[in-house]
């Protein structure tokens, strides 16, 4: 059994890309590895927010991701701002992590573009390092957009071993076949929440489901070649379709007879299948919000007592524990 960790931000509401990239393959591991999931609010705090709705969208996250699957009997989760420890590790980590290493990061390099050099855009992944380490995670399950600061974090952890002593284990990747699902409108960029029209959400009713996989970019396939949109619903089909449906389009493919009229309703109905008993939970969760204040309060409670624990040897090995 290992040691599991991975957070998603309140940026917006869940998309399949998320889901399909992280949470479903969440909802596997937790039955199967010691797991900790968390709404990760302060690294949304890197891009521009609007404060008074911040606590929506947490609690949005929070009945999402519970509606999709996570347990909270098997898992523990929580909102990462309740657990000072990680700002804390952060900071400890700081010191130890070299400037070029972030520099050179595709996230940081294009939101920054947008945004402006901010210091936290910059530090983020050394948040994500701490959210990591601080519970001596092992398996980390992403996207394919996270593993580079994933990288980040082993070589954080091997420079705290070789400094302070061995403690840290070098977290590993885990990652699903659609580890990384492309934008609808425009199949060269990752689906993102913050791009309106590459995603579906969670959220989205069988109508929006419908009329965003009709408009979903698929360009002519080059040579017999995919096309990036074409590969892309593919992918959907596989994650979300019966495998016998997936099968049939891919012979069609095959023998040049793929039709777009047939292939994009399916994956739609396949995609709503999924999909609705996840929208009816998270509207049921939202309407008990005393649920899901139990559920934040039982996970911080466990995620605390051992990032406690950990803070502490992790502050003696760095010296900072006073003896007198
Ligand atoms: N398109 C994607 N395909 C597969 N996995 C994805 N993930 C994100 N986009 C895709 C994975 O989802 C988890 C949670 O992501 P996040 O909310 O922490 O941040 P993100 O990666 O920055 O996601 P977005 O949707 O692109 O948010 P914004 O637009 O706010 O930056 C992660 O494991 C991520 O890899």
């Amino acid at each position: 059994m290992a040691k599991v960790f991975s957070g998603i931000q309140p940026t917006g509401i869940v998309h399949i890309g998320n889901y399909l990239g992280a949470v479903k393959n969440w909802v596997k591991l937790q039955n199967e590895h010691d797991c900790i999931f968390s709404i990760v609010d302060l690294h949304s705090l890197t891009i521009p927010y609007e404060p008074k709705s911040l606590n929506q969208r947490v609690l949005d996250a929070l009945a999402t991701n519970i509606a999709a699957g996570l347990d909270p009997e098997k898992s523990s989760i929580f909102v990462q701002s309740l657990v000072p420890e990680h700002t804390e590790l952060s900071w400890l980590l700081t010191t130890i992590t070299p400037v070029g290493n972030l520099e050179r990061m595709t996230q940081y390099k294009e939101k920054s573009e947008k945004q402006g050099l901010l210091a936290g855009l910059l530090c983020y992944p050394i948040l994500m390092a701490a959210d990591i380490l601080l519970y001596k995670a092992e398996l980390v399950p992403v996207g394919e957009d996270q593993l580079q600061h994933l990288e980040i974090t082993r070589v954080i952890a091997r420079k705290f071993n070789s400094t302070f002593g061995e403690y840290f284990p070098e977290p590993q990747p885990n990652l699903t076949k659609a580890t990384r699902v492309m934008a609808l409108n425009d199949p060269a960029c990752k689906m993102s929440k913050s791009i309106s029209g590459s995603y579906i959400a969670l959220t989205d009713s069988p109508e929006e489901i419908t009329n965003k996989v009709k408009r979903a970019v698929t360009a002519s396939d080059v040579d017999g070649k995919m096309s990036p949109g074409v590969a892309n619903l593919f992918t959907l089909l596989e994650a979300f379709a019966p495998q016998d449906v997936y099968q049939k389009f891919m012979k069609d493919f095959n023998t040049g007879t793929l039709k777009f009229s047939e292939l994009k309703p399916a994956l739609a109905e396949a995609i709503i299948t999924e999909l609705t008993p996840i929208r009816e939970k998270r509207t049921e969760l939202l309407a008990k919000p005393k649920i899901l204040e139990e559920i934040v309060e039982a996970g911080t409670k466990r995620a605390k007592k051992e990032a406690s624990e950990n803070m502490q040897e992790i502050k003696e090995l760095m010296g900072l524990k006073l003896h007198f």
